[in-house]
């Protein structure tokens, strides 16, 4: 059954147990044993006090110098990004000049809305990419790898700008993320990983190998408490991200991302406190480096010193391969 639009209302059919908890951008020591190996979600102000984006990165300024670029973008009926199972899809992915994104995903007082690509309230999101990073340094020049996650940190950068009304469905990542608000603002449910019972996975093992397989099959605003009976036991941490605000998503938390007005998100991902986050920052490596430089890395060495993870990756390949 295709899932529905968000509905316009504060009232959730789940249980709300508090929101994430705030702290100053802390030292490494203590945000590894606190949050990383703690696995515990938080709020993170002063992250970007020194990031020249928080300040340059006006959409005026995006169009002026990544306008030209050309890369892919999806643009959703109904707001839900990804709902791989329903069919058609209310998602098309489009190639599109990033001026013309903005201008649909920003819509500026004054200017002559474009004709919609599939039909009028759509919504349009640039999803988790890092192509405008790529293709103009100067953006990635302007970003920081924050001094919390120590000095050895080379996290994985992407891109998430957003139109109002986007919402990301609930799933989980194998790496931890922060997921550093640079314009606009976003709300955020957090389940913790212990849920996965509740939440019915598309996958049926853990971990799930991919998007699809560590999403959820709930429509979590309007449950289905026939199919999926255990929903009604879910419990869930609220989060309002501003501009300048950093999440600390866990490893393994299952997240839904819904933006409230236009937004940009730079995503950083991280291993630290779980097997599934080292073999997900294993995994990004192997695409960006070469094998002879792998063995130095400290996650490689790593995964040969421990038999869990070992195991942990052997299943991973063995699933793929199949
Ligand atoms: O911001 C979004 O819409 C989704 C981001 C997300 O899933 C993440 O940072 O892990």
């Amino acid at each position: 059954m295709a899932w529905k639009a968000r509905r316009e209302t504060e009232q959730v059919p789940f249980q709300i147990q508090g929101k994430v908890g705030r702290i100053e951008d802390p030292p490494h020591s203590v945000f590894f044993k606190k949050y990383v190996e703690a696995n515990r979600p938080v709020v993170l102000s002063g992250v970007m006090e020194d990031w020249p984006a928080l300040d340059r990165w006006s959409w005026d300024h995006l169009a002026a110098v990544a306008g030209d670029c050309t890369g892919e973008v999806i643009v959703s009926r109904n707001g839900l990004y990804p709902d791989y199972v329903t069919q058609p899809s209310p998602m098309a992915k489009v190639e599109m000049r990033f001026a013309e994104f903005l201008r649909r995903a920003v819509p500026a007082a004054g200017m002559e809305p474009l004709p919609p690509i599939l039909e009028p309230g759509e919504t349009i999101y640039l999803y988790g990419k890092s192509y405008l990073l790529d293709a103009v340094p100067a953006l990635r020049a302007d970003l920081r790898t924050p001094a919390c996650l120590g000095p050895a940190a080379q996290p994985f950068q992407r891109l998430w700008i957003s139109s109002a009304g986007c919402v990301t469905p609930l799933h989980y990542d194998l790496s931890n993320g922060f997921l550093c608000q640079v314009r606009g603002a976003k709300r955020v449910w957090l389940f913790d990983p212990g849920q996965g019972g509740r939440l019915y996975p598309r996958g049926a093992q853990f971990p799930g190998l991919d998007n699809f397989e560590r999403q959820t099959q709930v429509d979590i605003h309007h449950p289905d408490l026939d199919a999926f009976p255990e929903f009604r036991h879910a419990t869930a941490l609220e989060c309002h991200l501003r501009q300048g605000d950093t999440l600390f998503i866990p490893s393994n938390w299952w997240h839904e991302v819904e933006t409230l007005e236009p937004s940009l998100s730079v995503q950083l991902a991280f291993a630290g406190g779980t097997v599934t986050s080292e073999l997900a920052v294993l995994s990004d490596l192997f695409k960006r480096k070469k094998p002879e430089e792998l063995m130095t890395e400290p996650s490689v060495q790593r995964l040969m010193q421990d038999p869990v993870m070992m195991q942990a990756l052997l299943r991973m390949l063995a699933g793929a391969a199949r």
